[in-house]
């Protein structure tokens, strides 16, 4: 109990550091990654900072608000009986899994962007700034707005140039799950989205007492890189909210709590997201709200591309309970599992030097007798020199040893390419958070790619994970 307290803290440590290293590199992003402004014709770069939140603290009495995990809420202030936001579409560098560096790019910051979060009827004006070193606009996907706002470019508006700014404005008819995006389709794929919820006037019956929103993505990036390839049709990164498992931070709930999850997807393939433990209904798509008589159970719900799905249930079933992308491959980070065994370095089977010496094998046909039964996959059948290969450690008590905070030399490290989040993947302190708090130990080995944990607990539990995130703002505010 003591160690793992111990090691907890540890982790807390390292979210502590962690955060305060994102402030310099923010500082210094602000130095030298914004293009000079050319002339603009749409206006011209203020240099205004942002204005601090006013809203968001409460959407409307007795509401919940959305939970958004590892994403912040898009501040506004309120002008004139309008809610102003500033949006800057910028280079972001982030973090998919701890070591798993990314540069990519996003709203204000953050990728996915941060959640807008208003009220239908609302009046609101968005300030888009173009950080980026190419033309961009925004798009309000499946909001009914005036045509003049829709960010189609060439169509409804010029793009915005570099450094340019354009100011949308439209008042909301709708309620729902929405968001926003680039029209630029290389641009989508380089991160360019975020969730724009609308909750109605009076909420929908019967009232949720969670509420949290989920945006899908997919990257292919290759290892020793840290730039998506947006030309690239193979995947290889799978994110819930801009994390890969177990880095997602869990969806917290009480015993008996009834929850909704938005589910928002843009990328280049479809994700059957699948709850674990209880059924769910599908009770909005990204046109609003399904009526009451055709909603039915399902436990998958399927979010195409361009989609947006609200489920909501009744969290009567204690655990720690996966919801996920059933997709195999979405699964896991590198398609770790996949390659896995042919890149042992036993065998005849070499680990390769670089994705060009062709996944380790360096001598016969792929699916030759020597080179085991099948490319991927070893079934034992003419194999004599591989051996099973497990995605974490066997026996009753993982010994969750191979990746802490500060050792970073696992046993098998550079076996893989991507290294972290390998073959043994448990990396339970390396993620460790209030969140993770009492997960089974070696729970981060079965926790990966487009992967999160609804986890739905006693009250005693649920008010202690409270504490520790109460004790954790305020280590960071200090520091
Ligand atoms: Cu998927």
């Amino acid at each position: 109990m003591q160690s793992s307290r111990r090691l907890f803290l540890r982790g807390l440590a390292s979210v502590a550091g962690a955060a305060g290293a994102a402030t310099v590199a923010s500082a210094q992003h602000e130095n030298h990654t914004v293009p000079a402004p050319p002339v603009a014709s749409v206006g011209a770069r203020t240099g205004r900072p942002a204005v601090a939140a006013i809203g968001g603290e409460q959407i409307l009495p007795g509401v919940a608000q959305v939970v958004t995990p590892d994403v912040p809420k898009m501040p506004w202030r309120m002008e004139n009986g309008v809610k102003v936001f500033n949006i800057n579409v910028e280079h972001v560098r982030t973090e998919f899994v701890p070591g798993r560096i990314v540069d990519a790019w996003g709203f204000n910051g953050s990728i996915p962007g941060p959640a807008i979060e208003v009220i239908e009827g609302d009046r609101v004006r968005l300030i888009v700034e173009n950080r980026l070193p190419e033309g961009f606009s925004m798009h309000w996907h499946g909001l009914e707005i005036p045509f003049e706002m829709d960010g189609m470019p060439g169509i409804s508006q010029e793009l915005i140039p570099p450094g340019g700014r354009f100011v949308y404005e439209f008042t909301l008819k709708q309620n729902g799950t929405f968001f926003y995006h680039s029209h630029m389709a290389m641009q989508e794929m380089m991160g360019l989205i975020g969730l724009f919820i609308i909750h109605p006037q009076r909420p929908h019956a019967p009232q949720v007492d969670r509420d949290f929103g989920l945006v899908l993505q997919e990257w292919a990036i290759l290892p020793n890189n840290t730039i998506p390839n947006s030309l690239a049709m193979e995947f290889n990164w799978l994110t819930i909210n801009g994390k890969a498992g177990p880095a997602t931070t869990p969806m917290l709930v009480k015993l008996g709590e009834r929850v909704r999850i938005r589910i928002v997807n843009l990328g280049m393939d479809h994700h059957p997201m699948h709850l674990h433990g209880h059924q769910f209904y599908v009770t909005g798509t990204e046109g609003g709200r399904i009526r009451t008589t055709a909603i039915e159970p399902a436990n998958t719900v399927l979010v195409g591309v361009a989609q947006a799905r609200d489920v909501e249930f009744v969290a009567n079933n204690p655990g720690d309970w996966h919801f996920h992308c059933h997709l195999p491959h979405h699964m896991m980070n590198q398609m770790a599992s996949m390659v896995g065994p042919t890149m042992m370095s036993h065998a005849n089977m070499m680990r390769p030097g670089s994705m060009t010496s062709g996944l380790g094998i360096v001598e016969g046909r792929a699916t030759g007798e020597s080179s085991g039964a099948a490319f991927g996959r070893d079934i034992n059948i003419g194999a004599t020199g591989d051996q099973p290969v497990p995605n974490m450690p066997l026996g009753r008590t993982p010994q969750a040893t191979f990746m802490q905070p500060g050792r970073v030399e696992a046993p098998n490290q550079g076996m893989f390419p991507g290294y972290p989040q390998d073959m043994f993947m448990v990396m339970d302190d390396m993620v460790a958070k209030p969140e993770t708090y009492g997960l089974r130990r070696g729970w981060s080995g079965g926790t990966m790619g487009m992967m999160t944990i609804v986890r739905v607990l006693q009250p005693d539990l649920f008010d202690k994970i409270q504490e520790l995130k109460a004790e954790q703002a305020r280590k960071v505010t200090q520091l």
